[in-house]
């Protein structure tokens, strides 16, 4: 009877010390994966900031910025948020020459070539350095400029 008593007591024990076992490990289980989430965070913002520095809006009343300044080799995403069709074009309209890369529709590359969507965007790559003013070629009154350093 009483090494069946010991028996049950050491058997509670181990339960007990095994519950508690696990459970200490838990939290620094959970813990790990946690700070990994929040270090992948951090480096994953600084990529995003600079996407959006280079994002030019289309509302109703034109492209916001009027002027951006990128970085040779970016890319700028010019996106539709008005209620008619965006279609950035490199100036002069109607030839659409300006920018120095022939093969477009027109005249150069810097051309979407279609009006863009309300909702939608385009985006565009600038490898030549210079000032590039644009237009919507279905407005050619709303103008902006990216500057490429
Ligand atoms: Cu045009």
């Amino acid at each position: 009877m009483d090494k069946k008593v010991i028996a049950v007591i050491v058997l509670v024990v181990i339960a007990v010390g095994g519950y508690f076992l696990i459970k200490g490990q838990y939290p620094a289980a959970v813990q790990t994966p946690a700070t990994e989430q929040s270090g992948t965070e951090a480096t994953t913002q600084p990529s995003s900031a600079t996407q959006a520095e280079n994002t030019v809006r289309y509302t109703d009343s034109g492209f916001t910025p009027s002027t951006l300044n990128v970085k040779k080799g970016e890319t700028v995403i010019f996106k539709n948020e008005s209620g008619q069709g965006m279609w950035t074009a490199s100036a002069l309209h109607p030839t659409h020459r300006l920018y120095p890369t022939t093969g477009g529709c027109l005249g150069s590359t810097f051309d979407a070539c279609a009006g863009i969507q309300p909702g939608n965007s385009w985006s565009f790559e600038f490898d030549v350095a210079g000032t590039w003013k644009y237009h919507n070629h279905l407005n050619p009154a709303h103008t902006g400029t990216i500057v490429v350093e």
